[in-house]
């Protein structure tokens, strides 16, 4: 089964004033599509053609070499905008409950100790890329991704991920990628990450 960019769960213009609709439109119908569009072409006719994201991603070392990028960018892109487009919701910001309140207490001080790591991960980051809160296996961490790598390349499990790449906030915010950042907490969808972490831990 070849892969399929999922339809968003809510309006292109849902999201605005903080993500505006030509932005996701764009995004979502034009750059998440050429992801997968080109994940199937690198794929098609390989032992890999049939296997989860989650695997692929995992074996990318032994994927074969004339492969392997084409697939690291292409399936990754898929993956990263696959979970995007979940953990953002019109009805988003406000704080997380529960088991990944306390999470995210116990290890980063606070709410806003995070957020403010997570911003920092994606300014400093150079170029495309992405600022993730991920399970790593024993707890939460923060980190920056290049490009389209995916936190499953190395196992860890994504549960929060911000597109720092101009593609996702240019339009609307040139280059004031602190500003995105920002306001982009005001769609984070909670629930869902939450759902993530119960799942991952
Ligand atoms: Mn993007």
């Amino acid at each position: 089964m070849a892969f399929q960019v999922p339809d968003l769960p809510y309006a292109y213009d849902a999201l605005e004033p903080h993500i505006d609709e030509q932005t996701m439109r764009v995004h979502h119908d034009k750059h998440h599509q050429a992801y997968v569009d080109n994940a199937n072409k690198a794929l098609a006719g390989t032992e890999w053609e049939n296997r989860s994201i989650e695997d692929i991603l995992a074996s990318i070392e032994i994927i074969p070499d004339d492969l392997r990028a084409a697939v690291r960018n292409n399936a990754g892109g898929h993956a990263n905008h696959s979970l995007f487009w979940q953990i953002m919701s019109p009805d988003g910001g406000g704080e997380p409950e529960g088991a990944l309140a306390d999470a995210i207490n116990d290890t980063f001080g606070s709410l806003d100790e995070l957020k403010t790591l997570v911003n920092d991960t994606g300014v400093k980051r150079f170029g495309s890329g992405w600022s993730w809160l991920v399970w790593d296996g024993t707890g939460l961490a923060v980190y920056s991704t290049p490009n389209q790598d995916s936190p499953l390349i190395q196992s860890d499990v994504p549960l929060l991920g911000i597109d720092v790449w101009e593609h996702a906030y240019y339009l609307e915010y040139q280059n004031r990628r602190p500003d995105y950042l920002a306001a982009w907490w005001n769609v984070v969808n909670w629930p869902e990450v939450s759902r993530r972490f119960e799942e991952a831990r």
